[in-house]
């Protein structure tokens, strides 16, 4: 069979890849970051274990594929996050935590490797907590602040994807803190305690 032909589209790589056993993500409009222990300061409970731990260690990279300008309405990215394992004085390490600076702006999360907790936190000051592991998917609901713990022994990865105009506000979760914390409990198993 035979077509009129009017015009040839060529057919393209996407600018963007994920390496679906390391989740890495490769291409272009990518942004990474990394988080030493040393950037950290006050967000884990006990601060002299804190003080005798190496500022240099490793907590956790976040990769994100950003496609449009940060503020673009309408738009999406899409992000990696692994979480090494360890512990603070028996708490786990964990993300900094935000809220969204657009506060109405929600987002999804999905387990890819490891074990870990998403805290979860209303404005109400409402505090939920979903186990996370591989292929566990998220929603988290605007106007709800979110931080993700490593529970397991293995680094802890997943996915994300938020809208352009999210932006990120880190200053209320650095000041006022999550309301809780995801410890080690007395059966060695994970605990979240409310604080
Ligand atoms: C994620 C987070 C990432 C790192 O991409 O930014 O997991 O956590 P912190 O930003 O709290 O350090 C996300 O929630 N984006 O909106
Ligand atoms: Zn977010």
């Amino acid at each position: 069979m035979e077509f009129d032909v009017i015009q040839r589209v060529s057919l393209i790589d996407p600018p963007a890849a994920v390496n679906l056993h390391t989740w890495h993500l490769e291409g272009t409009n990518l942004v990474e970051s990394l988080k030493r222990l040393g950037d950290l300061p006050g967000i884990f409970r006990d601060a002299r274990a804190f003080a005798l731990m190496d500022p240099d260690t490793v907590v956790y990279r976040v990769q994100a594929y950003m496609p449009t300008t940060e503020g673009t309405e309408g738009g999406l990215y899409f992000g990696t996050t692994v979480i090494e394992p360890g512990t603070v004085g028996g708490e786990y390490f964990m993300t900094r935590g935000h809220s969204h600076a657009r506060a109405d702006r929600a987002e999804f999360y999905w387990g890819v490797k490891g074990q870990g907790v998403l805290l979860l936190l209303t404005p109400g000051g409402t505090i939920r907590a979903e186990r996370i592991s591989a292929g566990s998917l998220h929603y988290i609901d605007a106007n709800t602040a979110h931080r993700v713990a490593n529970t397991g022994d293995e680094p802890l990865i997943f996915g994300a994807s938020w809208p352009s105009d999210a932006g990120h506000n880190y200053a209320e979760i650095a000041s006022q803190g999550f309301g809780a914390r995801v410890v080690i409990g007395a059966s060695g198993t994970p605990e979240i305690i409310v604080v």
